[in-house]
C-alpha cells in the first residue's frame, strides 16, 4: 500500500498548487487566486516504474473553521472523545448545510496516513487557523505543516513556528509552489520517511528518481543550448551585396529566431511546461559579414597547412589571393595550394573563401552580440525552468540580458567555440553528436557555467 497524504488547509493557501508541483504536472485540478476553487476531493498517485509510492488527496479549503470548532464543542458532539465526533458530525444536517466543504475534509481524515497542513505564511496565525489545527489534531494522525509561499520573507514566520511548536509540530517544511527548490521538497519527503519508517525505501526510491530526472533534464537542456549556439554560429545566408538587401537581412533574422524558437519549444516539452509559460521578448538579430581570417591558425590547419610555417604560408596565401583577378576558377584556385606547397586538403572552407572573394558573393552570419544574447537567454531560461514550480501561473519573460561582469566572463569562455563553429556552415542544420570535440567542449563549458548561474 502506498502512503496516502491528505492535503488540507484554509481556502486559497495553495493546496492544489502544492500537489501540482509535487506531481510536476500543470493539469491537475484548478488553481486560482479566488478562495473556494477546489470543490471536491480528488486523489492522484505519484508512481515510479508503474508502482504507486504516494497518493495525494486534494481537498476543498476550510471556510468556516471557527464555526466548525464551535459546533464540535456543542451537544451532541462535545460528548465524543478524540476522533469519535467526526462520523456522527458528517452524518448530521450541519454537514449537509453549513459545513458542506468542511465535511468533505473530515470524511477523509480516518482514511489517510498523514495530514499535510498547508499554511500561507503571508498571513498571521489567526484564530481560525489555530482552530483548524485543533480540529485536525483530534483525528490523531501525524500532521506535517507546510509553510507555503516561502520564497519571500514573511514577518509572520517566527510566530507560525512558535504556535506550531506549542502544538508539538516541529517537523515543519518550508515550501514554495511557484519558486520551486528541490531541497525543500527533499525535506518534506524526509519528514515522511521519519513518520512512516516502513515506507522508508519507497520514499528513497522516489527521491532518487526525482534527483535523476532533474540531472538528466539539465544535461539534455544544456545539450540543446550547445546545439542552438553551434547552429546559430554556423548559419550563413548568401547574398550578393553587403550591407544586404532588406529581404536578405529579414530572411536571415528569421532563420536565427527560428532556431531559438525550436530551442524554447524543446525545453518546454522537456520540463513539461506549456508554450504560454514563456514569453520570448523580441530581439534584433545583428548580422555581420562572414569572413575567414586566412591568417588564423585554425584556418590554416583546416587548409592542411602545417602550423610551423603558418605566418609565412598565411602571408603567401593572402598575397596569392590578392594578386589573382576576378576570373579565377575554382580549378585554378586548387593550384594555389600547390603554388604554396601546402598539403591540399582544404575542402569547402577554402573554396568558400575563394568563391566569395571572386564571385563577389557575401555571406551573412550572426554577429557576436547576437550569439552572446542567445547564449545568455538560453542559460537564463534553463535556470528559470529548473526552479519553476508547476503551479506558476505567470509567464516568464525571456529578456535581453545584462551586460555585467559575470555575463562577460561567460561569453569570453564560450566565444572561442562559436568562432570555430562559424567556419562550418555544414553544422547549421544538424546536431553534432555528444562526442564531437567542439560539441563536447561547448557542453562542458555550459554545464560549468550553469552550475554557478
Ligand atoms: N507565489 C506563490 N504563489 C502560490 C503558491 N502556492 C499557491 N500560489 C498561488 O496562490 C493561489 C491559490 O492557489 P491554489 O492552489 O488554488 O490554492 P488552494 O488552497 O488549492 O485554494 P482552494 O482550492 O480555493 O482552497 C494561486 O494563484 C496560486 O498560483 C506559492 O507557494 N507561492
Ligand atoms: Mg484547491
Amino acid at each position: 500500500m502506498s502512503i496516502s497524504l491528505l492535503v488540507v488547509g484554509h481556502a486559497n493557501t495553495g493546496k492544489t498548487s502544492l500537489i501540482r508541483t509535487l506531481l510536476r504536472q500543470q493539469n491537475f485540478g484548478e488553481i486560482s487566486n479566488q478562495a473556494g476553487t477546489t470543490r471536491h476531493v480528488e486523489s492522484v498517485a505519484i508512481k515510479v516504474n508503474n508502482k504507486t509510492l504516494l497518493t495525494l488527496i486534494d481537498t476543498p479549503g476550510f471556510e468556516d473553521s471557527i464555526g466548525l470548532w464551535e459546533a464540535r464543542q456543542q451537544a451532541p458532539f462535545d460528548q465524543y472523545p478524540g476522533n469519535r465526533w467526526i462520523a456522527p458530525f458528517c452524518q448530521s444536517h450541519l454537514a449537509e448545510d453549513h459545513f458542506e466543504q468542511e465535511a468533505k475534509i473530515l470524511k477523509q481524515l480516518n482514511q489517510c496516513d498523514i495530514i499535510l497542513y498547508v499554511i500561507d505564511i503571508r498571513q498571521a496565525p489567526l484564530g481560525k487557523y489555530l482552530d483548524e489545527l485543533t480540529l485536525l489534531a483530534s483525528a490523531s494522525k501525524p500532521i506535517v505543516p507546510i509553510l507555503n509561499f516561502s520564497a519571500s520573507d514573511s514577518v509572520h514566520l517566527a510566530s507560525w513556528r512558535q504556535v506550531l511548536a506549542e502544538r508539538h509540530l516541529h517537523a515543519v517544511v518550508r515550501y514554495d509552489s511557484v519558486a520551486f527548490y528541490f531541497e525543500d521538497e527533499k525535506r518534506l519527503y524526509q519528514s515522511l520517511q521519519s513518520l512512516m519508517p516502513d515506507h522508508y525505501d519507497d520514499i528513497e526510491t522516489l527521491l532518487i528518481s526525482r534527483e535523476e530526472a532533474a540531472r538528466s533534464r539539465k544535461t539534455f537542456a544544456i545539450d540543446n543550448l550547445a546545439n542552438l549556439l553551434i547552429q546559430a554560429a554556423s548559419s550563413r545566408k548568401v547574398c550578393d551585396r553587403y550591407p544586404p538587401a532588406p529581404d536578405d537581412a529579414t530572411a536571415f533574422e528569421q532563420q536565427i529566431r527560428q532556431l531559438e524558437s525550436q530551442f524554447i519549444h524543446s525545453l518546454l516539452t522537456l520540463y513539461e511546461f506549456r508554450e504560454e509559460d514563456v514569453m520570448p521578448a523580441a530581439f534584433s538579430v545583428q548580422s555581420g559579414q562572414w569572413q575567414q581570417d586566412i591568417f588564423a591558425l585554425d584556418t590554416l590547419k583546416a587548409w592542411g597547412v602545417s602550423t610551423g610555417a603558418s605566418a609565412m604560408t598565411g602571408a603567401a596565401i593572402g598575397a596569392g589571393v590578392d594578386v589573382m583577378t576576378g576570373g579565377l576558377s575554382l580549378g585554378a584556385a586548387t593550384s594555389l595550394g600547390a603554388i604554396l606547397g601546402a598539403s591540399w586538403q582544404t575542402g569547402r572552407h577554402y573554396k568558400d573563401t575563394l568563391k566569395s572573394k571572386f564571385t563577389k558573393r557575401h555571406y551573412l552570419c550572426a554577429d557576436s552580440a547576437t550569439l552572446s544574447l542567445l547564449c545568455l537567454r538560453g542559460l537564463a531560461l534553463i535556470a528559470h525552468l529548473d526552479q519553476r514550480g508547476h503551479a506558476s501561473q505567470r509567464a516568464f519573460t525571456l529578456n535581453k540580458q545584462d551586460d555585467n561582469d559575470t555575463n562577460k566572463t561567460i561569453i569570453n569562455a564560450i566565444k572561442p567555440l562559436w568562432k570555430k563553429a562559424r567556419q562550418h556552415p555544414e553544422w547549421a542544420t544538424q546536431s553534432l553528436p555528444a562526442n564531437h570535440a567542439l560539441k563536447a567542449a561547448m557542453t562542458e563549458q555550459l554545464l560549468e557555467i550553469a552550475k554557478n548561474h
